[in-house]
């Protein structure tokens, strides 16, 4: 995969006397490297989509339970539409539609949302629930499972709510030394979606020094996209002064590419969710700056930063590109459905 120029937006300012070449002689270069693949993934457009066909469809209000994706504009630009943002199934009222977000959901979530006379539609990303499956089968095989991820994150908490007793959450290759298992020839490890590849391998290392037999995932659970962002990021690291990631600070996927853009060798990355949070002193001394995005970021946030940095010298861009993606997942099959009258009849039952 290669690298690409593309057209600039403004054209470049000049000297007062004109002359655009005679500033290049006193100015030092600037220039933008753009991550490509970065942005929005296939099962965050596949679950911000069902929120906005929901809303379509079945008309305001409709639930969503905990941020349907990790970003503010998207959970702000959905409010706006008619969503409403809930932490727990409890919060819906009766006889309404609940969204469950792309991170995932435990099974004891759909009952809450049964007893609760809830209509559902699940927006749990396919790559998670092959996650979610993958737990439940080594649990059936009674293996205890070593789930690599991060304490508290929703992902984590529904993947280990498939077979609470069999899983147990590994936080880090610090955390491998805590571990404990009824048999250590019959332990699997699988992870969460959105980790640092490098330091999952660290951890595996690590609990493979503890349990030489220990099982791996059948194919990775961390995804194609998570995987794609940080190869991207790896590559203009090395070359970039400061990597600009926009995401949310809850996103996952995002704060991991702000630590493999200095593990890369940036001198200086910084997470942003909007352009205004720039600080113009993080340019000083700058020639090259990259710029790339978390899985759950609209890539018009991505625009706002290009524009900053453009209005400020920065207008030639460059894209790297770490790998083409052109995988898409059909919307969740309950958007067929008449939920309104599920919902009604639930209440009347
Ligand atoms: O915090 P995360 O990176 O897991 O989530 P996000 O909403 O920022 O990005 C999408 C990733 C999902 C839904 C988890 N696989
Ligand atoms: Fe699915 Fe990966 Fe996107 Fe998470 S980051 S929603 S697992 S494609």
């Amino acid at each position: 995969m290669g690298r690409m120029t593309a057209t600039p937006g403004p054209q470049p300012a000049t000297t007062p006397s004109g002359d655009a070449s005679r500033r290049c002689d006193t100015q030092p270069t600037r220039k933008v490297l753009l991550a490509a693949p970065r942005g929005y993934c296939a099962g965050v457009d596949r679950a911000v989509i069902a929120v906005e066909k929901a809303l379509e469809q079945y008309g305001a209000p409709v639930y969503v339970r905990h941020e349907i994706v990790h970003n503010k504009y998207v959970v702000k630009t959905l409010e706006k539409k008619g969503a409403i943002f809930v932490e727990e199934t409890e919060e819906v009222p009766e006889g309404n539609i609940v969204i469950f977000s792309a991170h995932g959901v435990a099974p004891v979530v759909h009952e809450e949302a049964k007893r609760g006379k809830l209509a559902t539609i699940d927006a749990t990303c396919p790559l998670v629930t092959k996650v979610h499956k993958e737990a439940v089968r080594f649990a059936g095989d009674d293996y205890d499972i070593l789930l690599i991820g991060h304490e508290g994150h929703e992902e984590v908490i529904g993947t280990s709510g498939e077979a609470p007793e069999h899983i147990t959450l590994v936080d880090g290759p610090a955390d491998v030394a805590n571990v404990e298992v009824r048999d250590p020839d019959k332990v699997v490890w699988l992870s969460q979606t959105t980790l640092s590849v490098d330091e999952t391998m660290e951890t595996v290392d690590a609990l493979k020094g503890r349990f030489p037999n220990l099982l791996s995932p059948p194919s990775d659970d961390i995804c194609y996209a998570t995987q794609n962002r940080q190869t991207a990021v790896k590559q203009m690291g090395a070359e970039a002064d400061l990597v600009i990631v926009v995401g949310s600070k809850n996103s996952s996927n995002s704060v991991r590419l702000v630590e493999v853009a200095l593990g890369a060798g940036a001198r200086d990355s910084h997470l942003v969710d909007y352009a205004e949070e720039i600080d113009e002193a993080w340019l000083e001394g700058v020639s090259t700056v990259g710029v790339t995005s978390g899985a759950s970021v609209p890539e018009i946030l991505v625009h706002g930063v290009l524009d900053w940095l453009a209005a400020r010298g920065y207008e030639d861009v460059e894209t790297i590109t770490a790998a083409e993606e052109s995988i898409a997942f059909s919307l969740p099959k309950e958007l067929r459905r008449d939920l309104r009258a599920e919902a009604k009849a639930a209440t009347e039952g």
